[in-house]
């Protein structure tokens, strides 16, 4: 089966396959969250597993990596609607210390895919620069991705960058990333955790409902 395949071509690293077999199987009917959850996630969770078993190391992550990113590319224009007014706006980024991006990257395309206009910051962000981002780009909604249970506590320290700024007020801030979770959220004062992109999506516009009423 042609998601079947998709999976093992991101295993295997093979960007150019992922490539052809995602627009093949978009052109099959498949729907843009099958292959993306089946397929895409499904072959990272599996080099996942490989990697904490030192199965494989990180040259095989990072090749399998940029095939997923691949995938995403030809996913994006079928989820994103172009056209279409931003119900508002978010800033995302990777917080400092943590250069994973695949899932913040994932959570970007599901947000633009419900119009909300996005600012990427990219990976390794520390609080500094997301507080002028806030000041130059006034976003309704700040999203923050950490993947390490040592950069989670940097979700903490930018919250609380925010607040010294005195720009609480003015910005909803949702958290996720794979160590993350709805109690850590809370205890840091976030306005929301969201466990994967799509559940992000629906709180992000949520969120920005609450800003505007
Ligand atoms: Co890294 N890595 N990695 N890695 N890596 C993990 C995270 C790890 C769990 C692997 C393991 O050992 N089992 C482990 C962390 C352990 C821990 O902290 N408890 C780990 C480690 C240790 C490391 C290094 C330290 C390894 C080393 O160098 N010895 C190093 C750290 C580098 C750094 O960041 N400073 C490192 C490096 C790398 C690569 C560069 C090789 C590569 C990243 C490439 C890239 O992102 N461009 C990599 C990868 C790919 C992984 C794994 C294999 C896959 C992560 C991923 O992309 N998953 C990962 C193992 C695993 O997760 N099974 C692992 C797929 C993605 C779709 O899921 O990112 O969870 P995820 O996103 C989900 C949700 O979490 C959620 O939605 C997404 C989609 O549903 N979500 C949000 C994410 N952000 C959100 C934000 C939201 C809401 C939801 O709101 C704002």
């Amino acid at each position: 089966m042609i998601i079947e395949e998709i999976s093992l071509a991101l295993q295997k690293g093979k960007a150019n396959d992922v490539k052809a077999l995602v627009q093949q199987a978009l052109a099959e009917g498949y729907t843009p969250k099958d292959i993306l959850e089946k397929g895409l996630i499904q072959g990272m969770n599996v080099i996942g597993g490989k990697f904490k078993r030192n199965e494989v190391f990180v040259p095989e992550v990072l090749v399998a990596a940029r095939a997923m990113n691949a995938g995403q590319e030809i996913l994006r224009p079928v989820l994103v609607k172009s056209g279409i007014k931003p119900i508002g706006k978010a800033v995302i980024c990777t917080v400092q210390g943590d250069l994973h991006d695949i899932g913040k990257n994932l959570v970007k395309m599901m947000l633009e895919g419900q119009a909300i206009a996005c600012v990427d910051l990219g990976v390794d962000v520390p609080a500094e620069k997301v507080i002028a981002a806030i000041k130059e780009h006034e976003p309704d909604l700040l999203c923050l991705s950490a993947l390490l249970t040592t950069t989670m506590i940097m979700q903490k320290e930018i919250i609380e960058a925010v607040n010294k700024a005195g720009l609480r007020n003015r910005v909803k801030i949702m958290v996720g990333g794979a160590p993350v979770t709805e109690k850590f959220a809370l205890e840091i004062k976030a306005d929301g955790y969201a466990p994967d992109a799509a559940s992000a999506a629906e709180l992000a516009v949520q969120l920005i409902g609450e800003m505007h009423v």
